[in-house]
């Protein structure tokens, strides 16, 4: 849920967590990304902008003859999946064979829409793309368009539960500096800044209901939970704890929510929508654990658990209680930000490989089927987040 802010920095200059930040962000770090993703990706990208032209043209000659036209399209629409496809399978990972499968035609619904940022252009840019399945129900991206940008930076986009909105931070009012929480249509237009404040506001997520949104923000000494009407009115610190206090994510009943802190190393907390009653779920100091999502039936939550404590780690999920802690994925690279598909069994992250930029990925919900859904080859993609 996170990337790099000044703000951010600043507010957690002391904490392990600022490291993990900068590994979300740094391209720098990453190398070359010809050489991570081989010019397979790189013809493959130049596939894609052919196929696009030729998508154009075929629509505009369709008074000479709809079903041919319709064919080329259907075509251009394989052929760009299809090039999709090569073009984020990372070399020599052992999950890629997985990526390649049939192709699916235009008569195939989408299974949703899935929102992330990319680095790509030197500051965050929120990108989109809707996701179809093949006939064997592997998920395939449809073509990546981007939807938000400005140059203080735009992240951490969060759909609004009945998917008419977006909410995601920003620092365009800010220049990067003291990020507001904006809010836009699914378009990418009509943003507006519901915060806009000189503190530091990010994270964002919904209330069930939508009419609520939950962020991260400065508190008295450290990073607390607050929550606010989706307007921007009434801002209340609900965690109000003198420690950092993060990611936060709202129980599909509406009435919890869970966040990340640090009272005793960091932890996954649960606590009442009213900030009453905050409890430490995993309470474990060999690791640690941070974004939480908590899944749509309600049953688990989805975090990060870092072992080394460097910023990513493996995906688990743990019951709202704290009991059943399970892991997902493990030994494949490490993971930052899982996030539920609205029918909660899948799994959407970042994968986090050395070396190399990182990429959006999803795995079942039982650890089973993971595979990559898309990465850019000239820069980093992160914060994905699935929607309708
Ligand atoms: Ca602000
Ligand atoms: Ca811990
Ligand atoms: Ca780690």
């Amino acid at each position: 849920m996170r990337t790099l802010r000044p703000a951010v920095i600043t507010i957690l200059a002391s904490m392990t967590i600022a490291i993990f930040l900068g590994c979300t962000v740094q391209p720098a770090s990453r190398g070359s990304s010809s050489e991570s993703l081989g010019a397979d990706a790189v013809n493959s990208e130049a596939t894609v902008k052919a196929s696009v032209d030729s998508t154009v043209e075929a629509r505009t000659n369709t008074a000479d003859g709809a079903n041919a036209a319709e064919q080329a399209v259907e075509a251009t629409v394989s052929a760009v999946i299809s090039a999709t496809q090569r073009a984020q399978r990372p070399a020599g990972d052992k999950d890629s064979s997985n990526s390649l499968k049939p192709i699916p035609s235009e008569t195939e619904l989408t299974v949703g829409k899935i929102i992330f940022v990319s680095d790509r252009v030197g500051t965050d840019t929120i990108y989109q793309f809707d996701l179809y399945t093949d006939d064997d129900g592997q998920l395939i991206p449809g073509i990546v368009s981007e939807l938000i940008n400005s140059s203080g930076g735009d992240h951490e986009p969060q759909w609004s539960p009945d998917g008419r909105k977006i909410a995601f931070a920003s620092g365009r009012d800010s220049n990067w500096i003291q990020d507001d929480i904006e809010i836009a249509h699914p378009s990418g237009d009509n943003r507006i800044n519901i915060t806009n404040t000189p503190a530091y506001e990010g994270s964002p997520t919904w209330s069930p209901d939508g009419s609520q949104i939950a962020f991260e923000s400065e508190g008295e000494t450290a990073s607390d939970i607050w929550v606010m009407g989706a307007d921007g009115s009434n801002r209340t610190n609900i965690s109000d704890s003198p420690y950092n206090d993060i990611d936060p994510s709202w129980s599909p009943d509406g009435n919890q929510i869970t966040f990340a802190s640090d009272r005793a190393g960091w932890d996954i907390y649960v606590m009442n929508a009213d900030g009453s009653n905050q409890t430490n779920i995993t309470n474990s100091s060999a690791d640690h654990e941070y974004n939480p999502s908590w899944s749509p039936k309600g049953d688990e939550i989805v975090f990060i658990s870092d072992e080394d404590k460097d910023g990513s780690g493996w995906i688990s999920t743990i019951s709202p209680d704290g009991s059943n802690r399970r892991e997902v994925i493990s030994g494949m690279g490490e993971a930052q930000d899982p996030e539920w598909s609205p029918d909660g069994s899948k799994i959407v992250f970042t994968k986090q490989p050395h070396n190399s930029f990182s990429e959006i990925w999803v795995v079942d919900a039982d650890g089973t089927s993971s595979h990559p859904l898309w990465s850019f080859s000239d820069g980093n993609s992160y914060n994905p987040h699935w929607g309708h």
